[in-house]
């Protein structure tokens, strides 16, 4: 008798259990389907408007930033400038930019040696490894140039500028995130 509800008390804990953990996702979906609405109306989460590919989501903005407010545009929505992995990525980026603009306008990606010159980091924190520097570039122009555009020239490579300029950019985000925090004006 006292074994059966031993294994009673067992299953209720169980169930309790199982209970709980069916409830947690739910809640938190829930919430986040909230902030999915009003950054949808905005237009910045829409998957429709993110280009697919490599496991990444891509998506060009037109409006010039200087580098650190784009990087900081890209955060805001869950995202990064976009880092380039391979040439493949690096050929998709400019099929991006050019979808936009006829003419390949440069555009920031999420490159920089801003902090030691000379040694390029991706905002994104992934591996710096491919490349696809210009001739003669990166050369840091006037000792100031610490962020990275591509598109550049009619070569379509990449050209260190100085970060205050201002570009179009490109956002990446690796996984599909709900951004629960302030969307920018
Ligand atoms: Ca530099
Ligand atoms: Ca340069």
């Amino acid at each position: 008798m006292m074994a059966m509800m031993k294994l009673a008390v067992l299953v209720l804990v169980c169930a309790a259990v199982a209970q709980t953990r069916a409830d947690a996702p739910e809640a938190a979906s829930s919430e986040s389907a909230e902030d999915n609405v009003v950054l949808e109306k905005k237009g910045l989460i829409s998957r429709a408007l993110w280009t697919f590919f490599g496991g990444r989501r891509f998506r060009y903005f037109s409006s010039p930033k200087t580098w650190d407010e784009a990087e900081n545009f890209c955060r805001s929505i869950g995202a990064n400038l976009a880092s380039v992995k391979n040439s493949l990525e690096n050929t998709k980026l400019l099929s991006l930019i050019n979808q936009q603009k006829a003419n390949y306008t440069p555009t920031w990606i999420g490159g920089s040696d801003a902090q030691k010159n000379g040694v390029w980091f991706w905002s994104d924190g992934s591996k710096y490894q491919y490349t696809n520097w210009c001739p003669k570039e990166p050369n840091n122009g006037r000792g100031q140039q610490h962020c990275l555009q591509m598109s550049y020239t009619k070569k379509r490579c990449w050209d260190d500028l100085e970060c205050r300029e201002r570009r179009p950019f490109i956002c990446a985000m690796s996984r599909w995130r709900i951004p629960r925090w302030r969307i920018p004006g």
